[in-house]
């Protein structure tokens, strides 16, 4: 280990200040958590003055939460830590100088998922404030999902070129990955076990002394940046790999004229032997933007690596074969609404299609990159009229999207469910095909939220996910 870091770092003495950039839905959170620490004495959340989210600068600065959806204890928190002058919120970058540790939470989508090259410009102007205004001694945080090679590459050479610095001699680094989710925020952060990847040990240590007081349940799992990244970016890429192994065993059951959902529960039956099978649930697709992007960090990341990898050329991975998987569902969706149309002698051109969740997860109003899109789009190519329902989705660029289900199934020749929405397990099938007006609507349930048998004896034709027992029913 570089003795100079250590000098630097016990000059400076313990994490007192810390800078937070980016203040969304990680770094709002974590900001509140140390200024709220009797460990440390002042927290500064830095915000770029932008024209979209300028405004959280004034509204954090009330002691207000800009955070859409419900944060339990995050309102309060955020209140008190402003009125007992600990944290302050500022679009001043200058002011990382008074800090002792920076970390960055800032997001890092794809352009272009098929073309691996992330959008890091929104990371690259954080890098640079902080790069300038660093001194000796300063630990600095990735807290974004980053492709892996990105702390100790890209990010490392920004800041030394900014600061004139060398990273693990005159400042630490380290990468200390988000996850967190939407809706339980806080008590992610205390209770999930934190990852710490220092560019060298003395930056692992420096980071955990930074997170472990911020830690209840949680405990910190030291490693080294690149296995830091990989971990994060891998964590999901293997999330999305389970769904996709469920989503292709569904389409096989649908082929062979089973019921995926008795398959999953007799290979789940081994589990009280210990012998396991994370089997999760088929679906109308993967949306979101953890799964849909970090199996294309992961694979950027094996692609830019020194060592070459060991695989032929010439064939995808698996990982990147599972997100095929996951983004073919909403066409499987498609396929099974034509089938549908089919038994009734109607195409879809002209016909109405319910379209029922925009939501990307259950009981959710987060629509990105949301399933549903692909489907809309397909069927208006194919000349349906579409119209979108959704309980809690407000607004979605271009889409309108409705809160009244029986204006939505007015005179609908389908009804599709791509979102599992607690509200749609209770809906009735003679009272919706009354509304549709028509005597065999096409029902497509893309999250097994209907019992088949209810709708095929109301006169339905019925279409599921992984329901090859029922799909190609009789109808009344
Ligand atoms: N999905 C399925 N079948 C399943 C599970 C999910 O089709 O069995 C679909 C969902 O409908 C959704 C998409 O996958 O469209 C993603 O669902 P998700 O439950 O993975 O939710 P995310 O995308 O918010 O994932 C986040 C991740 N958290 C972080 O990155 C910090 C992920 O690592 C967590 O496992 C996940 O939350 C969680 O478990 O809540």
């Amino acid at each position: 280990m570089n003795n100079r870091i250590k000098v630097e770092l016990c000059k400076r003495g313990p994490i007192k200040r810390i800078g937070v950039v980016g203040m969304g839905y990680v770094g709002i959170p974590s900001a509140m958590l140390f200024a709220d620490s009797k460990a440390y004495d002042f927290v500064w959340g830095f915000q770029r003055d932008s024209p979209l989210s300028g405004y959280k600068i004034e509204t954090l600065n009330r002691g207000e939460c800009p955070l859409k959806g419900k944060e339990p204890g995050l309102d309060n928190l955020i209140k008190k830590v402003v009125q007992l002058g600990k944290f302050k919120c500022t679009s001043d970058f200058s002011k990382i100088a008074d800090v002792d540790a920076v970390t960055l939470a800032i997001q890092t989508p794809f352009l272009n998922p098929r073309d691996l090259e992330p959008d890091y410009s929104a990371l690259t102007e954080g890098l640079r404030s902080v790069g300038r205004n660093i001194s000796e001694g300063t630990l600095v945080v990735l807290e974004s999902t980053i492709t892996p090679g990105t702390t100790n590459g890209l990010a490392r050479q920004i800041l030394e070129q900014e600061s004139g610095m060398k990273a693990g001699e005159d400042f630490a680094l380290a990468h200390a990955p988000e996850r967190v989710m939407v809706g339980r925020l806080l008590q992610n952060l205390r209770e999930h076990d934190r990852i710490v990847g220092g560019f060298d040990d003395a930056s692992t240590e420096r980071a955990i002394e930074l997170y472990s007081k911020i830690l209840t349940k949680g405990k910190t799992i030291p490693m080294s940046a690149m296995a830091a990244e990989v971990t994060k970016t891998a964590e999901n890429t293997l999330r999305d790999l389970q769904i996709a192994a469920v989503n292709e065993l569904a389409l096989y059951c649908e082929a062979m004229g089973i019921n995926v959902y008795d398959v999953r529960a007799g290979i789940d039956s081994l589990k009280g032997e210990g012998i396991t099978r994370a089997v999760l649930y088929p679906g109308a697709g993967v949306g979101g933007h953890c799964l849909t992007k970090d199996t294309y960090h992961l694979e950027r990341g094996v692609k830019i690596s020194d060592m070459r990898l060991d695989y032929p050329t010439d064939k995808d991975s698996l990982f990147v074969l599972a997100r095929y998987i996951n983004d073919f569902m909403p066409d499987h969706m498609y396929n099974l609404t034509v089938q549908g149309m089919e038994r009734v002698h109607k195409t879809l051109c002209g016909s109405k299609v319910a379209l029922l969740g925009w939501a990307f997860l259950k009981d959710s109003d987060d629509a990105r990159n949301t399933p549903s899109e692909r489907y809309r789009n397909l069927l208006l190519n194919a000349g349906a009229r579409v119209e979108v329902h959704d309980p809690y989705v407000a607004h979605y660029p271009s889409v309108m999207i409705s809160h009244d289900l029986e204006e939505v199934v007015k005179g609908a020749d389908v009804v599709a469910i791509f979102t599992g929405h607690g509200d749609y397990s209770n809906i009735e099938p003679a009272a919706i095909k009354k509304i549709s007006g028509h005597p065999h609507p096409i029902i497509v349930d893309g999250r097994n939220v209907i019992d088949p048998e209810e709708f095929i004896k109301a006169g339905y034709v019925y279409k599921g996910i992984g329901r090859g027992d029922k799909n190609a029913h009789q109808l009344n």
